[in-house]
């Protein structure tokens, strides 16, 4: 008997051992919800800005707007959708009602709304219109509804005008499908009591999750997704995913806080960039687009620092999206297609100083697999860890990619990346936060090896993928 205890106490030992050093490390809190990392993954998400202020020239209505300006004859919602589904846009959404009040949908809230428009004699709906051409061409839906109600008498009344607000969430969330996102802008004012109104956000938000579970909410302080605290489209340089919701008042929250989120935030709330792709939200007759120069420029600054790109494209008052913005979202497409193209690090060669527990199923070579499943990590104790890359043969790159596989949590506070000159090693970037996709613009350089250096991590650093690019467009720097 004796000798069965002993036998399987020396089978214990080297079992804890190999099975503390192969498996994956423990997720390190706060981490998506399923829900935000679909989210994430998109990076390309189209706003579509649409109510009378394309009729008025106006930014923001002031709820006096007579119906009758509504009359965009002709609207083609699959005009906008297949722009977006060919332009790689995941979701797309609508401001089915902004602050003038005046509902794009046939609301039975209220006779602000399309019903007493003269489009498609008061019969049209632009929600339902939407929704049909996001059905048929694979696009996921989205919807602005705006808290501030510049038309609605309630507005300033507290618990009757957020029954009003409900009750129109509920037809939104009701009646149009499945719903990928929902939008809460922070904006505020006073109702015609000359009071200000207290939004309910918790019985708002109460209601997406009970009818949409799957759709993420957006506003300041989430609760899925977080503003990235400005409208250019640029999140900060470090970025976290994780914030305290708590401590953010919705409508005037501390930008910088947004901006670069909280390496101690107990919430995992990732940011959300918005930007127009002209001056204004809404369509207005003297405006251009950005340059494709501008748009690949907040591309990097969001989707390439660990955000989601939310571009806005307003339909003109014959509801139609101009064809100058609609050839500048192809040519934005074309170019992020040529620039990612080719990785020339895929499947090449990495070593790292360090893998967790020796094991395969960590080593450095899952970096280069080109699939963010897999990923390099190091033993628990180790906060630091230096992955090295040898193409085979020399190579010319300007953009560097790194990954974190964010579902065990944001880890990587400090990194370096440095190259192989011929003498010795140079230093080409110097970062913070990494988190789902970090894209370093650098000066065009030409090198066989390179190396990245994990200096800082909140635990084991993990990296799921780096790559190298070519971007033909960046201009050639001495
Ligand atoms: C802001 C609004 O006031 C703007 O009009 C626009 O809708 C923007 C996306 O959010 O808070
Ligand atoms: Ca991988």
């Amino acid at each position: 008997m004796k000798n069965i205890y002993a036998f399987l106490f020396i089978m214990f030992i080297p079992t804890c051992f190999l099975f503390s050093q192969t498996t994956p490390p423990a997720p390190l809190l706060p981490i998506p919800a399923a829900r935000q990392l679909a989210w994430q993954e998109q990076e390309l998400v189209m706003f579509v800005h649409f109510t009378v202020n394309t009729f008025t020239d106006k930014e923001w209505g002031d709820g006096t707007e007579d119906p009758y300006i509504f009359n965009p004859v002709n609207l083609d919602a699959e005009q906008w959708i297949k722009t977006a589904k060919d332009c790689g846009f995941k979701t797309v959404i609508l401001t089915a009602k902004h602050h003038d009040g005046f509902c794009l949908w046939p609301s039975e809230c209220t006779d602000h709304s399309v019903k007493n428009s003269p489009w498609k004699d008061g019969r049209g709906d632009v929600v339902g219109d939407v929704a049909a051409a996001c059905k048929k061409y694979g696009v996921k839906m989205g919807i602005y509804l705006s808290p501030w109600d510049r038309h609605e008498p309630s507005y300033g009344q507290g618990d009757a005008y957020n029954n009003y607000y409900l009750a129109q969430l509920r037809e939104l969330l009701s009646n149009y499908g499945p719903l990928a996102e929902m939008w809460f802008d922070g904006a505020c004012g006073e109702g015609p009591n000359g009071k200000k109104q207290v939004y309910d956000f918790d019985a708002f938000w109460a209601l997406v999750r009970q009818l949409q579970p799957q759709a993420v909410m957006f506003s300041d302080a989430g609760p899925d997704v977080r503003w990235i605290g400005n409208e250019h489209g640029f999140a900060g340089e470090t970025n976290w995913s994780m914030m305290d919701k708590s401590g953010v008042v919705i409508g005037d929250a501390d930008t910088g806080y947004l901006n670069s989120g909280d390496i101690n935030g107990p919430d995992w709330v990732p940011g959300e960039c918005d930007v127009s792709i002209r001056k204004g939200w809404f369509w207005h007759r003297d405006q251009q687009p950005k340059t494709l120069d501008e748009l690949l420029n907040i591309y990097f600054k969001s989707v390439g620092r660990n955000g989601l790109l939310l571009l806005n494209v307003p339909p003109n008052n014959r509801g139609l999206f101009e064809d100058e913005d609609v050839k500048r979202l192809y040519e934005f497409r074309k170019a992020l297609d040529d620039i990612f193209k080719v990785n020339l690090a895929v499947n090449k060669k990495a070593v790292a100083d360090h893998v967790r527990g020796g094991a395969d199923k960590f080593a450095a070579s899952n970096v280069l697999d080109g699939d963010n499943g897999t990923y390099w990590a190091t033993d628990d104790t180790r906060l630091t860890g230096t992955l090295e890359i040898d193409l085979g043969e020399p190579e010319t790159f300007n953009i560097v990619e790194i990954r974190e596989p964010v579902s065990f949590g944001q880890r990587i506070k400090a990194y370096d990346v440095e190259i192989w000159d011929g003498s010795g090693w140079k230093q080409v970037f110097s970062g913070t936060t990494i988190g789902n996709r970090k894209l370093d613009r650098i000066n065009r350089v030409t090198a066989q090896r390179l190396r990245v250096i994990i200096k800082d991590a909140r635990a084991c650093p993990l990296v799921s993928e780096v790559g190298l690019y070519l971007n033909p467009f960046a201009k050639l720097e001495k």
